[in-house]
C-alpha cells in the first residue's frame, strides 16, 4: 500500500483530495500536513496523521518522508494568480519553494510527486482556442511563471535523476467543501455561494470571458489516475491539459437561473482579474491525457451546478 504525504492539505483542493486518498489508500497511510494545521478541516484532523509543515524548510519535508516511510508526495503548496500578482516574491518564494523542496527529498527518498500546473501557464501568445498539449507558453503573470519553471524542473528531475513526476494543468476548480484561496477563476465558486445564501453576485470576469474550468471531484479523480497510471505510457509528465467544461459568466449565470430564477448577477470588473483571464486559454486540448492514462470527467456545467447547489443548500442553511 501506499504511504502518502500531503503538504498544503488545507486549501481548496487539499480539503477534499486527503479525504478521497485515505478512502483509497487507508486512513493510516496518509498524512495531511499545512503550514497552518488548524486550515485542516475537522474530517481531515479526526481521520488520520495530521502535522504543521512549512513546505518551503526542506528538513520539515524530509523529516516526516522518513518518520513515516512515504513513497508518494502531493504538494499542493503555491500561492493562486491573483494573490500572487499583488506580491509577486511571495508567490516565487512560496511556489519554487516548495517544489524545489520537495524533488529534492523526492530524490533522496525515492518518492513520486505530483504537483498541479494551471491554465495559468499559458499566456497572450498561446493560441487560446482548442490550446494544443505542446504549445507556446509565456506567461506574464509570476504565477504563471512559477508554473512555467516548475513544468520545466520536475521534467528536469525526472530526466536527470529518475524522479516519478507528474503534473496536470487544472483549470479553474470548483468545489463547495473549502473556499478557493485568491485566484482568478474564484468567481465560479463564489457565484454559487451567493445564489444559496440568497445574495446578489457581482462578477469580477466581463461577459464573454471564457474559462475553462472542472469540479472538485473529477479533479481529484485526475489527480489519483496520473499517479496510478502505467509510467510506460506516459509520453508527457509535467504537465497535462485537463479540462471538463468551458464557459463565460452568462453560461454559469444561466445555469443557476434555471434553479434560482430570482438569482441576480451584475458585472464589476476586476482589472488584475480580468488581464489575467483574457491570457488564459478559452478552452484546451485535453486529448494526450485522455490517450495516455484514460482522464475521463464525469461533470459538465449542467451536472455541476445541481450537485453544488444542492450541497451547499444542506450545508448553509441548515
Ligand atoms: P489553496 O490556496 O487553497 O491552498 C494552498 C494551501 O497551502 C493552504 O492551505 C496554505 O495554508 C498552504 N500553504 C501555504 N504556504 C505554505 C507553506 N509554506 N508550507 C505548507 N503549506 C503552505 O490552493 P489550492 O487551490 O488547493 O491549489 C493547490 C495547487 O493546485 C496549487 O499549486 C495551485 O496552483 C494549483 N491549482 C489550483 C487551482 C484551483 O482552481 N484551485 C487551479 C489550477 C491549479
Ligand atoms: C487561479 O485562478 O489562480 C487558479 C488557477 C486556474 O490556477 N484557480
Amino acid at each position: 500500500m501506499k504511504k502518502i504525504l500531503v503538504l498544503g492539505a488545507g486549501g481548496q483542493i487539499g480539503s477534499e483530495l486527503t479525504m478521497k486518498l485515505r478512502e483509497v489508500y487507508g486512513n493510516g497511510n496518509v498524512v495531511a500536513t499545512d503550514l497552518v494545521p488548524e486550515r485542516l478541516t475537522q474530517e481531515i484532523q479526526e481521520s488520520g496523521v495530521c502535522l504543521p509543515c512549512d513546505a518551503t524548510d526542506a528538513n520539515q519535508i524530509a523529516k516526516i518522508v522518513s518518520d513515516y516511510k512515504i513513497d508518494s508526495i502531493y504538494n499542493l503548496v503555491a500561492i493562486l494568480s491573483a494573490t500572487a500578482e499583488k506580491n509577486p516574491m511571495l508567490g516565487w518564494n512560496i511556489g519554487m519553494g516548495a517544489l524545489l523542496n520537495c524533488l529534492e527529498v523526492a530524490r533522496e527518498y525515492k518518492a513520486a510527486l505530483f504537483t498541479p500546473s494551471s491554465i495559468g501557464a499559458f499566456g497572450p501568445d498561446t493560441p487560446l482556442d482548442n490550446t494544443p498539449q505542446d504549445t507556446i507558453q509565456r506567461p506574464k503573470t509570476i504565477y504563471g511563471v512559477t508554473k512555467v519553471a516548475g513544468e520545466l524542473l520536475s521534467d528536469y528531475y525526472y530526466e536527470r535523476f529518475g524522479v516519478d513526476t507528474r503534473s496536470l494543468r487544472f483549470p479553474g476548480l470548483i468545489s463547495n467543501v473549502c473556499p478557493p484561496g485568491g485566484g482568478t477563476t474564484d468567481y465560479a465558486v463564489d457565484i454559487y455561494y451567493a445564489a444559496v445564501k440568497g445574495e446578489d453576485f457581482e462578477c469580477p470576469l466581463k461577459k464573454g470571458t471564457l474559462l475553462d474550468m472542472m469540479y472538485m471531484p473529477d479533479a481529484i479523480d485526475a489527480a489519483i489516475n496520473l499517479m496510478e497510471a502505467d509510467a510506460s505510457k506516459l509520453i508527457h509528465r509535467n504537465s497535462f491539459n485537463v479540462t471538463a467544461m468551458h464557459f463565460d459568466p452568462e453560461a454559469i449565470y444561466a445555469e443557476i437561473r434555471k434553479h434560482k430564477p430570482n438569482f441576480v448577477m451584475t458585472y464589476k470588473p476586476d482589472e488584475l482579474k480580468q488581464k489575467i483571464a483574457d491570457a488564459w486559454p478559452n478552452y484546451m486540448d485535453d486529448s494526450c491525457a485522455r490517450a495516455e492514462w484514460g482522464f475521463s470527467p464525469k461533470y459538465d456545467l449542467e451536472k455541476m451546478t445541481v450537485d453544488m447547489l444542492d450541497k451547499l443548500a444542506k450545508r448553509l442553511l441548515k
